[in-house]
């Protein structure tokens, strides 16, 4: 049976997600999947994902990023029914105390998402798995991520190339501009519109690396930019040991930090962590170095 599609909500419910806070905002990732990279199998209960949102609250996150899908490299995909199960259950829950976003690629996930309380829709597809989605997130007036990819986990690898002008990073903004269009197409309004690069969706290294580098061409198309470069690989094999194996993912969280003072930076709304409080250490340093001098202190 389809879920009823949840009413428009108050601007208030959303509005402030755009208010400036004179830093990113943290969004504290909740993945209640077997098998993702970093935390796969450690969230699968609803009751251990819940106390893991609340520690992320706790540690200052501004928005819990709520998944049923591992999209990591080579992953296969659950059941509609099984990440419905996944994450429906967690999302009415922290809900209720929390600005609530849903990691999915699916229609009908986003919509018994949105109906359990959530009010950011984050695709990683930026509607190209499911163009339902779109229309399902227009007519809640939630706000929705567009990432920026090109195909399923188990092929991502093999569309991992930018010949066009301007490189990665010209190929990805123009990329997201499409996307841009059809989203505002399905009715999202502009104001709802979130946008990011997309670390490490079809790939390599060296493109997220260039991508960190300038976001400029990103940032130019007018949206809020959020950025997910937490544990992912790229930075294992950037701390790789002598023998060349990558840094274990648990181990990556240090050069990540690093890698969120940069986009403090660089300005962009979002940054989508593992390690909450680590990110607003991070962001600490960065708003106390931009922070105008007082006229006179001690
Ligand atoms: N990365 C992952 C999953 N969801 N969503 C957005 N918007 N951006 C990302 O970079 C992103 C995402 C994969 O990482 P995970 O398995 O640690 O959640």
């Amino acid at each position: 049976m389809a879920t009823p599609v949840p009413g428009p909500r108050p601007a208030s419910a959303v509005g402030g997600l755009f208010v400036p806070l004179g830093r990113p905002r943290v969004m504290g990732i909740v993945n209640v999947t077997p098998d993702s990279f970093s935390d796969g199998g450690r969230y699968v209960e609803p009751d251990a994902a819940v106390a893991h949102g609340r520690r992320l609250l706790a540690d200052g996150a501004d928005v819990l990023d709520i998944g049923g899908e591992s999209t990591r490299p080579g992953a296969t995909r659950p059941l509609v029914s099984e990440e419905l199960d996944r994450v429906v259950p967690v999302i009415r829950e922290l809900a209720r105390e929390a600005v609530v976003s849903v990691d999915t690629m699916r229609a009908e996930v986003a919509e018994a998402a949105l109906e359990a309380g959530a009010t950011i829709v984050n695709d990683v597809s930026g509607g190209l798995a499911d163009p339902r989605i779109l229309a399902v997130t227009a007519a809640a007036d939630a706000v929705y991520v567009a990432m920026h990819w090109r195909a399923h986990s188990t092929r991502m690898a093999d569309f991992a190339t930018y010949d066009g002008p301007g490189g990665v990073v010209g190929t990805v903004a123009a990329e997201l501009a499409e996307r841009l269009e059809a989203v505002l197409a399905a009715g999202i309004d502009p104001s709802r519109v979130v946008l990011d690069p997309g670390l490490g969706f079809a790939k390599r290294g060296e493109h997220n690396w260039e991508l960190l580098r300038d976001l400029d061409p990103i940032t130019a198309l007018g949206q809020p930019v959020l950025v997910g470069a937490s544990r992912k690989s790229f930075l294992g094999r950037l701390l790789a040991g002598d023998a060349g194996d990558p840094r274990p993912v648990e181990e990556r969280e240090h050069a990540h930090t690093a890698v969120v003072a940069h986009l403090a930076q660089q300005g962009v709304w979002g940054v989508r962590v593992h390690d909450v409080r680590a990110a607003r250490d991070a962001l600490a340093v960065a708003e106390a170095l931009h922070r105008p001098r007082p006229e006179e202190g001690p």
